[in-house]
């Protein structure tokens, strides 16, 4: 674990005052030995303006499992990279795997030859090649780094990025520590993907029980029997499978914060999980959200977040007297959690809270009014509101596309149509409307300073996010990628868009756009709408962005699911350059 100072002693020694519980972490976690292959957990602080990162194959063994892991420079995650705003960075990656790798600058702001995704803005990094992406540090923030090709980011070849800001930080905190999370499996990526493919519900350990602990009546029984769904289904890789990580540490590790009473401790959460949504809490106490997505946002007081694949958020929690606290990260669908503590002395420990009831699917989740859902006979919407006493036979039957756009493509690739999306951007999160304390939403978010950029848009851009669940098919406007990878969503040069995202499917997706921050339409004023990189639609419903498209190039625009993106929930964005043509 490292603890991150704004200190100029403090940055000659990165390392925590107490880290790991001795006992519990073993030897190669607190040396530096590569030889042996085995990736170290937890990792290094590599300062810029020039970084050399290296991509390598490793073994590792997390929580008494054993698997193959992808890291950069020996570690997973890997070492965190921290630049300065107003310098020329110059990151130089080299692949030692037997593959192409790449490395995607998550949330900075470059030019798009710069931004790591194969295909798109660069063919590569060929085994035993290097590749330097040089620019100018134009924002400050929290952001992170990931590989772009295939699968690799879930075997481990991730890490995190500071930038710090050029003046003064409005964020001030006596302590300062990164909290990655991610997932482990001990399967190999594809393996997981192959069996996603065979069925979606594979690794839903939740159906096993959920008749059990929810009672359904006999036509919500036949209603998700006929969808071939459960009201269960929220993530579609589960901990049957993954162990969460915290910096690279299963709970049995016993990471530890260090922190003194009364101190302000500032966490940086990234969630460079592959599949996984978290609900962070600290039992026992509130914290402030003071950054999204790298963004300065006012300082919003809350008890509880939940944090989409590929979002990242900076909190500040002042602990109490108690000898320690601990922080969980609880996977959406409740079927297993990455803890660590913040502990006064080593060793410390609070209660470890345990699993909430997995959450159902609610009628907002599946589209307010009722989703439509593939197949052949007449049916009818299921109306407002709760499901009881409402005849559900057959009403889930019929694939309603007359309310689809012409832009949406008909076909296998959609098995579902939300029938009435209603804006959910003021929603907490899968199973989180009904917990008794306070939840950040994307509603309380508002940018520290006024956005450069208050135009009203010109142009409404609405997509649809398409899916058919039980053939794991994900899409764009029911159009998977790789048939339309020649006909991107074009920009004029500084235009400003308004880009509505209506979600087809019941599951959430975290949308991500490369290169660029868009404003949540949140309802706050158009100046003081937050900036974000990557946005969580919810199940059934909608959310919209205010984007300025500035930034030349072709830039990637996908479901930051990792499977999902694999499957074809990903597109290429391009925006002219000024001069009107191509960049
Ligand atoms: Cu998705």
């Amino acid at each position: 674990m490292n603890e991150i100072s704004f200190t100029r002693r403090g940055l000659l020694k990165t390392t925590a005052a107490f880290g790991l519980a001795a006992a519990a972490m073993p030897a190669w976690a607190r040396g530096a030995d590569l030889n042996h292959g085995m990736v170290r957990q937890g990792f290094d602080e590599v300062r810029g303006p020039a970084v050399d990162l290296t991509v390598g194959a490793h073994k590792t063994r997390i929580a008494g499992r054993s698997g193959h892991a992808i890291a950069v420079n020996g570690s997973v995650p890997g070492p965190l990279v921290r630049l300065k705003e107003g310098t020329t960075a110059r990151l130089t990656v080299h692949n030692n795997l037997n593959e192409d790798t790449s490395i995607h600058w998550h949330g900075l702001l470059l030019p798009f030859q710069f931004d790591g995704v194969p295909g798109v803005s660069f063919p590569g990094i060929a085994p035993g090649e290097s590749f330097t992406a040089e620019f100018p540090v134009r924002q400050h923030g929290t952001y992170w780094y990931h590989s772009h090709s295939g699968l690799q980011e879930q075997a481990g070849h991730y890490g995190a990025i500071i930038v710090d800001p050029a003046g003064a930080d409005p964020v001030q905190a006596d302590r300062d520590y990164m909290m990655v999370l991610s997932e482990f499996t001990p399967l190999h990526p594809h393996t997981v993907f192959d069996k996603l493919k065979k069925g979606e519900g594979y690794f839903n350990r939740q159906q096993r029980s959920w008749t059990d602990d929810y009672p359904l009546s006999a036509s919500e029984r036949r209603m998700w029997a006929e969808m071939r769904m459960m009201p269960t289904d929220i993530l579609d890789v589960t901990a049957e499978t993954y162990t969460y990580l915290i910096n690279g540490h299963a709970p049995v590790d016993g990471l530890e914060y260090a922190f003194t009473p009364g101190q302000r401790v500032r966490l940086r959460l990234v969630n460079a999980g592959a599949m996984t949504f978290f609900n962070v809490r600290i039992p026992g106490l509130s914290f402030e959200v003071v950054q999204a997505d790298g963004q300065d946002v006012e300082p919003v007081t809350v008890d509880e977040l939940q944090i989409g694949v590929a979002e990242t958020y900076d909190i500040v929690v002042t602990p109490g007297a108690a000898e320690a606290y601990t922080i969980v990260a609880e996977s959406m669908d409740r079927s297993g959690m990455a803890i660590a503590t913040l502990a006064q002395r080593p060793g410390a420990r609070a209660p470890i809270p345990s699993l909430r009831k997995p959450p159902l699917l609610t009628m907002k989740d599946m589209g307010h009014g009722g989703m439509a859902h593939g197949g052949g006979h007449e049916g009818h919407d299921m109306g407002d509101g709760d499901a009881d006493g409402m005849d559900m036979s057959g009403g889930m039957n019929m694939r309603d596309t007359s309310l689809l756009p012409d832009s949406v493509k008909v076909g296998p690739g959609i098995d579902m149509v939300a029938m009435n999306p209603v804006d959910r951007m003021g929603d907490p999160g899968v199973g989180l409307d009904d917990v008794d304390h306070r939840v950040m939403t994307y509603k309380d978010l508002r940018a520290l300073r006024p956005n450069p950029d208050t135009r009203p848009p010109s142009r409404l851009l609405e997509l649809h996010l398409t899916g058919n669940m039980e053939r794991y098919m994900w899409s764009f406007d029911g159009k998977k990628f790789s048939a339309v990878s020649d006909t991107p969503i074009r920009f004029a040069y500084n235009e400003r868009v308004r880009v509505k995202l209506v979600n087809d499917t019941m599951m959430a997706h975290p949308i991500h756009l490369h290169g660029h921050f868009f404003e949540l339409v949140n309802g706050a004023d158009q100046a003081r709408q937050p900036q974000k990189h990557t946005l969580i639609v919810q199940p059934g419903g909608s959310a919209q962005f205010d984007l300025t498209a500035n930034e030349p190039g072709d830039w990637a625009f996908h479901c930051h699911l990792l499977y999902h993106m694999h499957a074809g929930m990903f597109q290429v964005v391009t925006v002219a350059s000024p001069a009107g043509g191509a960049a």
